[in-house]
């Protein structure tokens, strides 16, 4: 078994937003069968599938009623067979989302086995990621019950073996289908502080992130499922910083390939968290990924990405989505693709989708979103400065329709799309992007190709350069005497450096500025090949 997963590009499907065959308005696995064509022309190696299990949808799917069934919108496990068969005709491979931390209160568990889920007489008090507290009573059980997420996620006790071998039963069962890996939701999150102690206003984090046997309960999963396949894994953790990733990720220690980092994400968040937004500044979001690229490397393995279906856009969040979207959704995806780690591209992301302003609470359909609007309306705070979090922050932002073509609602649905499509559709979407030799889409596509040739990309060292420059994250990566020189402008000024020299290996204008000076014109991004 190799590491085929480091030379590998990750391609994000949210299939209730990707492609609706039947035209209920939903997207669908036949929807998602009919475009593995273009992922393949992408280049995609991998695709990660957001949870397409039976569920009652009160999270779109992150809540599990029933792990071994298709959620009926989403087609029937013959459509799941014959979407995966499809998958590796092609050459790519398929990665579950695995969502153990929690599942539906429709689950059949929820109601046979007491001892699978976290009870207690007496609520902590601690509070949901969803908003309220995260306790809910049960009147036929006279107790409260766990759930860190909505009231119907209720959490799953780890600490009863019975439970993690059923999951590790369930695991077994995709792999043996033939399923490729697994993407895991918030799996830092499993190992709780069995005192369930009070956090700090309630935030119970310290206490249910990275938790007590977190580790131990990720070898065991090695050992009794994921060591039998050659899989890839990927921990969705939030709160992991890099000490932590380091024994994630280490082979040694037999737990995941690697993790989603969220540090990143969180530098336009205040201290009031995500929705108390602010400006990112440059140099910390370079000394950041400074700090992941060091930490990782030759010991783990890092995730890079700047999207995924509970992150706002990527071009609207640190690049311009006006007048320069086609080239800051190129620098952007530069910086991240010449960095060392696996790069995942949310659907959309090819195309340079942009976030949505809808007026109205209504179009919104996320559960956080509605849920903390709900919640601070009640405090005092006025809609519209509720709607500008949503508009800067909320995850719907990235779960309107895949926008396909300039037909009627983007090409996504014959019918009534679930959630609007963002009105940008007639000028975004992958048809004109196919037919424009200079698009995103083939922007990406020469990544992904650079990926697979050039060794430096997956096996170089990171060096941060112009480590204070406010608007310029420059860098190299070297290996033995070669050497990559990445330059990325993060804003519209114009600036100013010597040129490194070398032929430019890929770039998002076209040609350099003239002079014996390197001078970046507005979100340009540029790679010297000094080899
Ligand atoms: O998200 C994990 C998580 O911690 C969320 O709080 C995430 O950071 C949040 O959406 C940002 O506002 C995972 C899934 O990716 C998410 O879609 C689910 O809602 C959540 O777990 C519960 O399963």
């Amino acid at each position: 078994m190799t590491d085929w997963w480091k030379k590998s590009t990750v391609y994000q499907i949210y299939p209730r937003s990707f492609m609706d065959s039947d035209g209920d308005g939903i997207g669908d696995i036949q929807g998602i069968i009919q475009k593995l064509d273009y992922l393949k022309k992408l280049g995609i190696d991998i695709i990660w599938l957001s949870p397409v299990y039976d569920s009652p949808n009160d999270d779109n799917g992150y809540d599990i009623r029933d792990y071994y069934k298709i959620m009926r919108e989403f087609g029937t496990m013959d459509d799941f067979d014959e979407m995966l068969d499809a998958i590796h005709q092609r050459g790519m491979k398929l990665m579950m989302d695995l969502v153990v931390n929690h599942t539906s209160d429709e689950h059949k568990w929820f109601q046979e086995h007491d001892d699978f889920y976290i009870w207690r007489d007496e609520p902590n008090n601690w509070k949901s990621v969803f908003s309220g507290p995260a306790w809910d009573y049960d009147e036929a059980r006279e107790q409260y019950y766990l759930h860190i997420f909505s009231k119907k996620q209720p959490d799953l006790n780890w600490e009863n073996p019975k439970l993690r071998e059923k999951v590790y039963e369930m695991m077994r069962w995709w792999l043996d289908k033939g399923v490729d890996g697994f993407r895991m939701d918030v799996i830092n999150f499993i190992s709780k502080d069995p005192a369930l102690p009070d956090g700090p206003d309630g935030d119970g984090s310290q206490h249910f992130m990275n938790g007590p046997r977190i580790h131990e309960f990720l070898r065991e999963m090695n050992d009794e499922v994921l060591l039998k396949y050659d899989c890839v894994t990927v921990g969705e953790m939030p709160g992991a910083g890099t000490d932590d990733a380091r024994i994630y990720t280490d082979p040694e220690n037999r737990e995941v390939n690697m993790i989603f980092t969220f540090e990143h994400m969180d530098l336009d968040g205040g201290p009031g968290g995500k929705w108390d937004f602010r400006e990112l500044n440059l140099v910390d979001l370079k000394e950041n990924l400074e700090k992941w690229q060091h930490a990782l490397h030759g010991v783990g393995w890092n995730s890079l990405y700047w999207n995924n279906h509970d992150q706002p856009r990527i071009v609207s969040r640190f690049g311009d989505d006006d007048d320069f979207r086609v080239k800051s959704a190129k620098m952007l995806a530069t910086c991240l693709h010449m960095m060392q780690g696996t790069p995942y591209i949310y659907q959309g992301e090819e195309i340079g989708m942009t976030n949505v302003t809808f007026d109205s609470i209504d179009d919104y359909k996320d559960i956080e979103t509605l849920n903390m609007y709900k919640e601070k309306l009640e405090a005092g705070v006025g809609h519209d400065d509720i709607m500008r979090s949503i508009y800067a922050k909320g995850r719907d932002n990235a779960r309107t329709p895949m926008q396909w073509s300039k037909d009627a609602n983007g090409g996504f649905t014959s019918g009534e799309p679930w959630i609007a499509v963002n009105p940008n559709y007639r000028e975004i979407n992958a048809d004109a992007a196919l037919e424009d030799t200079d698009s995103i889409f083939y922007y990406y596509q020469k990544l992904i190709e650079l990926r697979k040739s050039e060794d430096i990309i997956t096996d170089g060292d990171f060096r941060l350069l112009h480590r204070n420059h406010p608007e310029v994250f420059a860098y190299e990566r070297v290996h033995g005497v070669a050497q990559l020189v990445i330059y990325c402008n993060f804003s519209s000024n114009e600036h100013r450096f010597d040129r490194p020299h070398g032929e430019v290996l890929i770039q998002n204008y076209d040609g350099l500025a003239s002079g014996d000076e390197l001078v970046l014109r507005p979100w340009e991004a540029v790679v010297f090949d000094q080899r």
